[in-house]
Order: structure tokens, then C-alpha cells, then sequence
């Protein structure tokens, strides 16, 4: 048996913690994930990320290292880095931030001082909890002043941006954020990051992949530094990136290592490496622009159906629903369409009268459907299962759930999804 079995090493030495890896993939396999900070990795990039590179320390850069040894591990940071600047258009990219919040504290590190007047998105309203939000670090150690959207319309107001950033002269001022369904407008940003003189991150953890693929405009020849995750759309292994022009490279280097990080994982950069490779593929291109052709169709869809669509719906990958005018809960919705076979996120939406962790919304996106071939004639189905589950929801009606989920696993099955087994 262990001769079949995916991982038999694993099952071998350790069969519960094995039993736990299948079930998991069995859960990704026939579930309908629309969580849209989440992906599947190729079958290449999960090999690349689990290698014997993860036996090897290399404080330090590629030819000035801490440690010998170094002849492959050189090259593989070498070509992640020539690959992402290529696929980028920038000057410098650092590949060894561990994930999103130590790579943007280390943008902290290299460009401000404790106590010093950062400016970002306010968590509620779609930022992250790093661009200055209180409960983080970045929110204790500096002062955090956060902006927001328009009540009205969902939308980022850019004159109150400005005024704001004008009135509190950040040392660093964030776009981005995790719960944006509008396109960033990174050259608006960047003339008020030049008046109020701010260094400006583009933070595009969501949408790099989208960037990547064209699919939303570049902020490389606007902002001072690129932050990024690796694992999102741009559908790597967990990582991050910090990309920049020549001029800040050695603060930018010099924050992520010595100033916050030790090794780097080496496994993760091959990782890196191989989904930037991917990624520079016009099938990649296809893509990103299906990713966001679903999330237009599914939106659409929402709509027809009588969701509240935070801004009216989507430019990008991402969704954010406010049901109030459903009756349901944000938090009810989620772990009812969960029973379900659908997988998303409670969320805050703007202006929330609700606690974060009992919100209004939920949060859903199109990047793991759309990387299993579901297309925007798929949205009106999926659009379906979400109506009625959170009718099911609203209903306690445990047999609708169950009569979705096993439609939601028979859609799926027959959409297999990269880097898992056939179910
Ligand atoms: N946790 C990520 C997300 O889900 O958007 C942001 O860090």
C-alpha cells in the first residue's frame, strides 16, 4: 500500500501526520475554494519547495554568503531574483522575506525610525494589519494614520489621501491592501507620495499575479518599493518579495538580512524561482485574465441574485460581499457555506457596525477556480450554491447544505486542480 501512497516516506515514518496531509488534499480536491488569497501550486512548484535545499544555511547574499557550500544555492537565489525582475520590470528584488509581514517590516527597517508617522489603509476598510493598524507592530512602534474608502461608493477618495497625507507627512505611506475589489490607481498615489515626501510601497500581495499577467497596471515605474507575497495569484510557495529601484537596494537588502532575517529558506526560493518562471508564460498571461473575467461574471452573477457587492463589484480577483440586507451574519454565512463545499472568509466590509471577528461580509475571490479550468460560464452555478447556502444559512437548513456540497463535488471533480491527485 505505502508503494501507492503519495507521500510514502511520510506515511511510513509517521502515519498520522500523513493521514492529516491526505485528508487535506482531499479537502482541496472537492472543495470549491474561493478564499482569494489562496491558490494551488503546480506540481513543479510543490516539488522545487520540499528539496534538499531546505538542509542548506546562507546568511547573506549570492557570492558574499556567511556560510560554504553555496555553489547551487547561489544559483537558485540568483535566477529567482533575475526572474523576478524581469517579469517586474524593476532594478532590485530581494527574494528572501520569510512572508508578507516580515518583508513589509523590513520596508519599515530600511526607510523609518520608531515612532515615526507611517500612513496606510485601515484593516476595516481593506488594508492590512502592517500598514500601521494599532494590534500590529507596525501600529505600536510607529505612528499609524490610516485612511479609508468613501462611504458612498466603496471607492478610495484620492483627494482625501492627499489631504491627509499632506496634513501628517508620512515617513512611509502603503497602497494596498487585502479586501480591494477596485483597481489602485499607483500614479495618483505616487504624486501625493511625492508631495507629502513619503516613500511609497505598493503593497500587491493580492494582485501580483494580476500584475504579472497584465491584468491590472504595474506600479513598477511609480513607487519606491514593491512588497509582495508569493503565494496568492502570482501562485508560488509561501514567500514574499521586496522589489525596488538601484537607489534603495542596499537599504532594502540590508533590512531583510542582517536587520530582521537569518537564513533564508532556500526551498522556498526554488519555489519562488520556478512559479516566476511559470508566470513569465503566456498561459500565465491567459490567466490572470481569466482570473479576473471570472470575478467580473461571478460578480455580476452576485448581483442578479440581490447581494450587496462592496463598490457594486470587482475590477480584479476579489469579491467582497456585505450581506446585512440578507439577514446573515458574516461569520453564520462562511461557516455554513463551509458545510457546504464552498470555502471563503468572514470579512469586515466598510463602515462595519459589527466586531471584526462577527463582521457583515465575506470575502471571495476567483484565483484557485479559475487555476481549475472554471470559466466565467461556471459563475452563474457558483453564484447559485452562494444564494442558497446563505438562504440555508438564515434557514438552519442543514439539508440544503448537503444537497450543495455533493453538486459542489461533483462540479470539482471533474476540474482537477494542479499539484493534487486525481480524485
Ligand atoms: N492573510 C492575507 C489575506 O488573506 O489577504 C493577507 O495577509
Amino acid at each position: 500500500m505505502s508503494a501507492n501512497h503519495r507521500h510514502p516516506a511520510l506515511l511510513s515514518t509517521d502515519p498520522e501526520l500523513a493521514s492529516f496531509v491526505t485528508a487535506e488534499e482531499t479537502l482541496q480536491a472537492e472543495t470549491l475554494r474561493l478564499i482569494p488569497s489562496e491558490n494551488y501550486v503546480s506540481a513543479a512548484v510543490l516539488e522545487a519547495s520540499g528539496t534538499v535545499l531546505q538542509n542548506k544555511y546562507s546568511e547573506g547574499y549570492p557570492g558574499r554568503r556567511y556560510y560554504e557550500g553555496q555553489q547551487n544555492i547561489d544559483r537558485v537565489e540568483a535566477l529567482a531574483v533575475e526572474r523576478a525582475k524581469g517579469l517586474f520590470g524593476v532594478d532590485h528584488a530581494n527574494v528572501q522575506p520569510y512572508s508578507g509581514s516580515p518583508a513589509n517590516l523590513a520596508v519599515y527597517l530600511a526607510f523609518a525610525k520608531p515612532g515615526d508617522t507611517v500612513m496606510g489603509m485601515a484593516l476595516p476598510m481593506g488594508g492590512h494589519l502592517t500598514h500601521g493598524w494599532g494590534v500590529s507592530a507596525t501600529g505600536s512602534w510607529f505612528r499609524g494614520v490610516q485612511y479609508g474608502v468613501r462611504a458612498d461608493d466603496g471607492r478610495i477618495d484620492y483627494d482625501e489621501v492627499r489631504d491627509l497625507a499632506l496634513k501628517e507627512r508620512p515617513k512611509i505611506l502603503f497602497c494596498g491592501g487585502t479586501a480591494l475589489p477596485r483597481t489602485i490607481d499607483f500614479e495618483a498615489f505616487a504624486s501625493i507620495a511625492a508631495e507629502a515626501g513619503s516613500i511609497l510601497v505598493a503593497d500587491v500581495a493580492h494582485i501580483a499575479g494580476l500584475i504579472a499577467g497584465g491584468a491590472h497596471p504595474s506600479p513598477a515605474d511609480h513607487v519606491d518599493v514593491i512588497s509582495t507575497t508569493t503565494h496568492k495569484t502570482l501562485r508560488g510557495p509561501r514567500g514574499a518579495m521586496l522589489m525596488c529601484r538601484e537607489e534603495h537596494a542596499k537599504a532594502i537588502d540590508k533590512a531583510v538580512f542582517p536587520g530582521l532575517q537569518g537564513g533564508p529558506h532556500n526551498q522556498t526560493t526554488a519555489g519562488i524561482a520556478v512559479a516566476l518562471h511559470e508566470a513569465a508564460q503566456p498561459s500565465f498571461t491567459a490567466y490572470a485574465h481569466a482570473v479576473v473575467a471570472n470575478a467580473k461574471a461571478l460578480a455580476q452573477a452576485l448581483l442578479g441574485r440581490g447581494f450587496d457587492l462592496v463598490s457594486g463589484g470587482t475590477d480584479n480577483h476579489l469579491i467582497l460581499m456585505d450581506l446585512t440586507s440578507r439577514g446573515v451574519p458574516g461569520k453564520v454565512a462562511a461557516k455554513a457555506l463551509d458545510r457546504a463545499g464552498i470555502v471563503v472568509n468572514y470579512n469586515t466590509v466598510p463602515f462595519d457596525p459589527r466586531k471584526p471577528f462577527d463582521p457583515s461580509g465575506i470575502r471571495i475571490g476567483t484565483p484557485s477556480l479559475t487555476s481549475r479550468g472554471l470559466t466565467a460560464a461556471h459563475m452563474p452555478v457558483v453564484a447559485d450554491w452562494i444564494s442558497r447556502a446563505v438562504d440555508a444559512a438564515a434557514a438552519s437548513d442543514e439539508a440544503a447544505l448537503t444537497v450543495i456540497r455533493s453538486e459542489v463535488t461533483t462540479l470539482m471533480s471533474a476540474h482537477p486542480a494542479p499539484g493534487l491527485p486525481l480524485s
